[in-house]
């Protein structure tokens, strides 16, 4: 890759509400980028693979409960237990495109109304700084669209409403941007290539900021 020039990867985070296409935009992106010689790599949070991430499958598919919490603490504790790796292949000169970071924990736990803004931001205070959030913005009648929800916890209309409202309130200018999805697959996979390559070029030479510090 890059990295025999000294250059670290970019940090490129998709996030946004249920049924958005994120998962989808996630993996055309990685296979773009490498296509485009930027080596990259592909992370989901939550990781359902580790044991915390089972405790939090468990969680979601509701067939454990945990105080609020105790789940929102989960959540980031399965953000930083895969850091060490995040941050190695940023410094090689890898790439990192994440499906969902931080304000998705954030956005979700707020929305339940039982926690603090700033208290949910805690945990993940000093996390890396994205170089790029795109956030995939899909109206109410897209998402309507688009079939019913899964079974799982959150996968409620009006509490996904609620998430919204939150990730737009801690949404921070200096990397993020709100994409249209409700345009076809292809449009929305163009532009966020093009945010993506212009952030791996322009975060080569940048040190690695710590997020809300
Ligand atoms: N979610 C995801 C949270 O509540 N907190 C978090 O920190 C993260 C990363 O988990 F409803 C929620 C968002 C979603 C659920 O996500 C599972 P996926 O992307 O559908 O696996
Ligand atoms: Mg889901």
């Amino acid at each position: 890759g890059n990295g025999s020039l000294g250059g670290r990867g970019a940090l490129i985070v998709l996030e946004g509400c249920d049924k958005a296409g994120k998962s989808t935009q996630c993996r055309l992106l990685v296979e773009a980028l490498k296509k485009a010689g930027k080596p990259c790599h592909l992370y989901a949070f939550p990781d359902r693979t580790t044991e915390i991430g089972k405790v939090i499958d468990e969680y979601l598919r509701c067939t454990k409960n945990l105080s609020d919490e105790a789940i929102h603490l989960l959540f980031s504790t399965n953000r930083w237990e895969v850091m060490p790796k995040i941050r190695e292949l940023l410094l090689n000169g890898e790439s990192v495109v994440l499906d969902r970071y931080a304000f998705s924990g954030v956005a979700f736990s707020a929305a339940k109304g039982t926690l603090d803004l700033a208290w949910c931001m805690g945990p993940d205070v000093g996390l890396p700084q994205p170089d790029l959030v795109c956030f995939l913005n899909l109206s109410k009648e897209a998402a309507s669209k688009r079939g019913d929800f899964g079974r799982e916890r959150y996968e409620k209309t009006e509490f996904q409403d609620k998430v919204k409202s939150i990730f737009l309130k801690i949404q921070d200018p200096a990397y993020w941007k709100i994409i249209d999805a409700d345009r076809t697959k292809e449009e929305v996979q163009s532009e966020l290539f093009q945010l993506s390559i212009a952030a791996v070029d322009t975060s080569e030479n940048k040190p690695i900021l710590k997020l809300w510090d």
